[in-house]
């Protein structure tokens, strides 16, 4: 089995102090915290910044301060968002990728989303799939509900995506696909074999899902974005806590971990 690809989703653009006191927010707490997930065994970090006021921002500005503060400190994989906030227009979301980061995100596909509705059509994602292949950024394909795999694979077919592809399974967002084992199992056995993939449970799925991830082979995000807390009613201290947890559990199921030298060559990021 390769080693395991730890992603530290560090911010998010949901989460807000009131519930979690130690959101990374400013470029310097979220490059810090980076630091901390990457030392704690994270080779990914899943950027979403925020703006001076903490709100949700796509701003190229900020992005590339963050990006910077990162690699000043550390060689963990720099993944900025291209999801951003439901709210934020498919312009807004797409800046970060002008920094040419290693990975962004691309969402495909599109789903409701607690309240709100999280739009991703066909023109939008190839426009984003392209502008990744041209400027040599490797798409981590989110994956909310089994038919976004269809898409993505329709972007194959046109040209827009190379294969092999990696998939992120976001699992347990109300509105979406649930956080349960046996849609774990359905999406793992859709996608095409030389495919790798990520999951990130939200909330009280996170760590189940994350333990069936480490046994069958494919890759586990955690933090903030995805959830908040330690154990039930416990917040957590830190993203590099969840991360810590991560690293156990694999080391107990036999895993070993990836550095981010080591995801960058089973991911084939050049
Ligand atoms: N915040 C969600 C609406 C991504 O980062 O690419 C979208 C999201 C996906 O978080
Ligand atoms: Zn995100």
């Amino acid at each position: 089995m390769e080693k395991l690809i730890i992603t530290a989703a560090l911010t998010g653009a949901e989460v807000n102090r009131e519930v979690q006191p130690n959101l990374p927010l400013t470029p310097d707490e979220i490059a810090e915290a980076a630091y901390e997930a990457y030392k704690a065994g994270a080779s990914i970090v899943h950027i979403h910044a925020r703006d001076e006021e903490g709100k949700p921002t796509q701003s190229y500005e900020v992005y590339k301060e963050i990006k910077e503060k990162v690699e000043a400190k550390c060689p963990v994989i720099f993944q900025p968002s291209t999801g951003g906030a439901t709210w934020h227009s498919p312009e807004e979301r797409l800046q970060p990728v002008d920094l040419q980061p290693e990975m962004a995100t691309l969402s495909c596909g599109t789903c409701n989303f607690g309240s709100d509705v999280f739009m991703n059509s066909q023109e939008y994602m190839e426009k984003f799939a392209q502008k990744m292949k041209d400027l040599g950024v490797k798409p981590e394909v989110e994956v909310f509900e089994r038919g976004m795999i269809n898409n993505a694979l329709r972007l194959v077919r046109k040209g827009f995506l190379d294969t092999p592809i990696h998939f992120d399974f976001v699992m347990g967002v109300p509105g979406a696909i649930t956080g349960e084992i046996r849609d774990l199992l359905y999406l793992v056995e859709s996608i095409p074999k030389d495919s790798t993939w990520t999951v990130a449970g939200i909330g009280r799925h996170e760590l189940p899902l994350a333990n069936m991830a480490i046994l069958l082979g494919g890759h586990v995000r955690v933090g903030f974005e995805d959830n908040i807390y330690y154990n039930k009613g416990e917040l957590a201290k830190s993203n590099a806590q969840l991360v810590e947890r991560i690293v156990r559990l694999a080391k107990e199921l036999g895993r070993e971990v990836a550095t981010p030298d080591e995801a960058r060559k089973i991911l084939n990021i050049k």
